[in-house]
């Protein structure tokens, strides 16, 4: 008998030591987050346990179903069940050891991460299986969120700089073993800032993204969509062709633009853009090459007045590099004093008496004798980064201080007339530093007289009226140069207050030889008169053009004829002939 309490004592110790460590396993399996299931696969059916926090998992008690496969694959999206049976079902089936996948739930969405394991004996039979299951959710959004950063443009949705890049390089070298093409296109809204500036930056950004979302939609197998800036894209088409091709997304895009954008507060705006397309191969030898090329047609675009389209011309590419040579040059030239002024005369028409002189500027050469390049090219360089306000100051001052020279040595009246860029009027200081510029060398304002062109008026009318007339005021003259080319309208003639009219070069030649451009041309002259401005001609170069002028009574000659253009040494060798 005792024996027999004994043994059973024994049993009951150790059935509650199994049953003590299995809850100690089941409660670990619990806290660990992660679901198991052991399949005892030596019965038949094979029996099936389910450990861990089924039920917080599943949102109900799991336990109380009795498990088949069915259950377990329902509670996955549909198009994951498959990929679930073949990596964790069938295992055994395939003779595998294990297995993984991702898969999701089919009520809360939740990612799952699926390991399998299963275990043989020695004739290689299944003997069981345990599958865990992960709760991976959060690295999956985080890593998801992570992509979408890596990838697109937050704002709009499109591709971001970096990757729209790399899906370019890839297009590109699928183009060659394809030995096709792709085109980008660069498409910029014209004006942005202005926008920006009048709806602020908030609505602008708005702008950008409806902009951006219209765009997106010819994202597909052979059309990338990117983001380069605040208001940038790009579009990259594969082996263009027919229907696809930048040009057609350019008039898609145009048809579009035609109605306004609609915005949250219920702005309506329209706008244009401009664009500008390279090929690829065509355009450059690399993606990156072919990408800085339609970025520079873009500017092309811009510059040709926006609101159009320009493909790549190896010539755009030439002057683009050529002018940012220049541009590196001038700004060596500014620091050395590299510039040098001539000087040509003008003279009366009546009586041949000199009026004065032009002031021009020159750009020697250092290492030879000729010039590196003509105003012509160079000051529109220097108007576009700024350079011309340092340079104009130079001219101003030199001038002013040769004049000074001149008087003292020479004491001939004359008017110097110095060029004078939209760009440096347009300056808060511009009337100071005339002023400052005549006091430094005790110049008396009548004798400087400052040609302007039309350009000037283009952007601020009545600033640029109020500060011509201050000038005046002060006593200074001012001339407007290059008449006839710009828009020349007579009613704001009227409004302009000047001194003197040149009239530009390119008339007087037809003007002699062509009755009816020479009667345009003495209407100018009459005209002129009648509104009180002096006027002189421009660019005369034959003693007939001279005779002519002459005739018909214009004020003031200047040209190769009378004189070129020449270097304060030779002019002041001029001003001897003149003396008394
Ligand atoms: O001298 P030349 O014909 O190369 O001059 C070409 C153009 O450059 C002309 O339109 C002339 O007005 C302009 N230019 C010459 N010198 C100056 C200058 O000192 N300042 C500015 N703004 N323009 C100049
Ligand atoms: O645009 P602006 O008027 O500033 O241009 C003046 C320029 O015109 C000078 O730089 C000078 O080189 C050029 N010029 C002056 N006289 C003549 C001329 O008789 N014929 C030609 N072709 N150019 C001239
Ligand atoms: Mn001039």
């Amino acid at each position: 008998m005792d024996d027999l309490k004994y043994q059973v004592d024994l049993l009951t110790a150790l059935n509650e030591r199994l049953m003590k460590s299995e809850k100690m396993y089941r409660r670990i399996a619990e806290c660990s987050g992660t679901l198991f299931m052991y399949f005892d696969l030596k019965s038949s059916p094979a029996k099936v346990d389910l450990v861990g926090p089924w039920d917080d998992m599943v949102g109900e008690k799991i336990a109380n179903h009795p498990y088949d496969e069915s259950y377990m694959l329902n509670l996955l999206l549909d198009e994951d069940q498959d990929e679930f049976r073949i990596h964790m079902l069938e295992l055994e089936r395939e003779g595998l050891e294990s297995g993984s996948c991702e898969v999701r739930s089919r009520n809360k969405r939740y990612w799952l991460s699926c390991f399998a394991k299963v275990t043989y004996d020695d004739e290689h039979r299944p003997i069981e299986k345990i599958i865990s299951i992960k709760d991976i959710t959060k690295i999956k959004m985080n890593s998801e969120e992570l992509e979408y950063l890596a990838f697109y443009d937050s704002l709009t949705g499109v591709y971001n700089r970096n990757y729209f890049v790399r899906k370019f390089r890839d297009m590109c070298e699928l183009a060659d073993s394809e030995e096709t093409s792709v085109e980008i296109m660069f498409v910029d809204i014209d004006d942005f800032k202005k926008i920006n500036d009048s709806i602020g930056l908030l609505f602008g950004d708005e702008l950008v993204q409806e902009f951006g979302q219209y765009l997106k939609d010819f994202n597909s197998d052979d059309i990338l969509v990117g983001r380069f800036g605040s208001d940038v894209f790009v579009i990259a088409v594969y082996n263009p062709c027919g229907q696809r091709s930048a040009d057609v997304v350019y008039r898609k895009i145009k048809e579009r633009l035609r109605h306004p954008f609609v915005l949250t507060n219920k702005t309506e705006l329209m706008f244009t853009v401009s664009c500008g397309v390279a090929e690829y191969p065509d355009a450059g030898r690399t993606a990156l090459e072919v990408i800085k090329n339609a970025e520079i047609v873009l500017y092309k675009a811009k510059e040709r007045g926006k609101n159009g389209i320009q493909y790549f011309e190896l010539e755009i590419l030439n002057k683009f590099i050529n002018n940012i040579s220049v541009e590196k040059q001038l700004k060596e030239a500014i620091e050395t004093n590299g510039f040098q002024l001539y000087y040509q005369p003008q003279y009366y028409a009546s009586d041949g008496k000199l009026r004065g002189a032009e002031v021009l500027l020159r750009w020697p050469d250092p290492e030879g004798d000729g010039f590196i390049t003509s105003p012509d090219e160079f000051i529109p360089i220097a108007e576009k980064n700024g350079a011309i306000v340092p340079i104009g100051n130079f001219v101003l001052k030199e001038a002013l201080k040769t004049f000074n020279d001149w008087r003292t040595k020479y004491h001939i009246p004359m008017i110097l007339s110095v060029n004078i860029s939209a760009v440096s009027l347009e300056k808060e200081n511009f009337v100071d530093t005339v002023s400052h510029a005549l006091s430094l060398y005790g110049v008396s304002p009548e004798v400087l007289e400052l040609e302007i062109t039309e350009s000037v008026f283009i952007n601020n009318f009545e600033d640029v009226i109020d500060k011509i007339k201050t000038l005046r005021g002060l006593g200074i003259r001012v001339s407007l140069d290059d008449f006839g080319t710009g828009f020349s309208s007579l009613s704001y003639l009227r409004q302009i207050p000047i001194d003197t009219i040149k009239i530009d070069r390119s008339f007087i030649e037809t003007a002699v030889k062509d009755d009816s451009s020479g009667i345009i041309y003495e209407s100018v002259i009459e005209m002129s008169k009648k509104l009180g401005f002096e006027t002189v001609a421009e660019g005369v170069e034959t003693r007939e053009q001279f005779n002519y002028l002459r005739e018909k009574k214009i004020d003031i000659i200047q040209g190769f004829l009378l004189g070129r253009p020449i270097s304060k040494v030779e002019f002041e060798k001029l001003l001897i002939r003149q003396m008394p």
